[in-house]
């Protein structure tokens, strides 16, 4: 069977996905590009071989020659289009955020949960990423003792002129909330966020750099930096710090060179479609896979679910009021054995 895809929103991320889906993927067709600005939806769909452009988000995710859906669209729209696939029963990768409040995130857990089959992963790719895996992998291991803290860095050369200080929280600092509850396996009881000195390079008003603290639920603690106007590039750097150890991901170290006169180095990763590209396909492949087994299995997820999106808005939105409050900030969530299913 091949799986066929809507995908919704075709600007970097969506773009990205269809043309994964469409020339490295196995066993997936996009059959359907949508996006609300249709010569986009045109250029994309020439180059995918079958694929044709539908205007209206709702009739792609109705769609018969649609089996299920990748959405890519903005934020505020991804409510509606996520129930619209619940509704129609037909799996869906949503990029994050799963919406743009608690509430409605929420909502959408306990709507999916109702219907006891699994439909909704939440497209935070750093879970596939190998060095994380690997990072998971040694503290479920247990060689090195208990994890204790995190150190975890998120560095952009730059942001589009609109972001603002909370965009920088929902938008950047998310990765950082979900690589904290995936690698400690556990969930973030308050945020704190410390404002250092702006950085001269940062458009007046925007609080840039950010220094999180995350409390764990059981204590541990995690500081998570992220800094947009590094003029520089992408560099995501993670440090588990055990009982009996420590161990780093994300240096970045790829090809190093040595030439005259006495020079030694590489490059830094520009943005994140290179440093994660491997990790978009491999998100995209399991999740593939695990939409062709899904009618035998009723789970059509392989990675991070709707409850993950939830719990990243309920930190983000703990976040942003600590940013505004410059207080620490309880994350208010609902326990999640309240919701069999989610
Ligand atoms: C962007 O939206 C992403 O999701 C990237 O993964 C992240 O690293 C970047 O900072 C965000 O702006």
């Amino acid at each position: 069977m091949t799986v066929k895809v809507a995908v919704l929103g075709v600007g970097v991320m969506g773009a990205n996905h269809a043309d994964q889906l469409t020339n490295l993927v196995a066993g997936a067709d996009v059959t359907v590009i949508n996006d609300y600005d249709d010569e986009r939806a045109n250029a994309i769909a020439d180059a995918i071989p079958g694929a044709r452009v539908v205007s209206d988000p709702f009739d792609a995710i109705v769609a018969e020659d649609v089996d299920a859906v990748v959405i890519a669209t903005p934020g505020p729209v991804h409510e509606k289009q996520v129930l619209a696939c619940l509704e129609a029963g037909k799996p869906v990768l949503c990029e994050k955020p799963l919406t743009t409040d608690v509430e409605s995130s929420l909502e959408i857990v306990k709507a999916e949960a109702a219907l006891g089959k699994q439909l909704i992963q939440i497209g935070f790719m750093r879970r596939f990423d190998d060095e994380y895996m690997k990072l998971r992998a040694l503290v479920e291991s247990g060689e090195l003792g208990a994890p204790i803290m995190l150190h975890l860095a998120h560095r952009n050369p730059a942001v589009p002129d609109h972001f603002d200080s909370a965009m920088i929280v929902k938008d950047c600092l998310v990765h950082e909330v979900d690589c904290a509850r995936f690698l400690l396996g556990e969930e973030i009881k308050s945020v704190h966020i410390l404002k250092p000195r702006p950085n001269s390079n940062a458009r007046d008003g925007l609080q840039d750099p950010q220094f999180a603290i995350f409390e764990m639920e059981s204590g541990r603690m995690v500081d998570a930096e992220a800094f947009v106007t590094t003029g520089i590039a992408y560099e995501v750097r993670s440090e588990a710090i055990f009982e009996r150890g420590s161990a780093q991901i994300g240096l970045d170290v790829n090809l190093v060179r040595k030439s005259a006169p006495g020079i030694w180095g590489g490059t830094v990763t520009p943005g994140f479609k290179e440093r994660f590209g491997r990790a978009y396909h491999d998100q995209l492949q399991r999740w593939v896979n695990a939409v062709k087994r899904g009618d035998e299995t009723g789970n059509y997820v392989d990675g991070p679910r709707a409850w993950d999106g939830y719990a990243a808005a309920a930190v983000c939105d703990a976040g942003v009021r600590s940013l505004t409050t410059s207080t620490r900030v309880e994350v208010d969530m609902v326990d999640r054995a309240s919701i069999p299913g989610a």
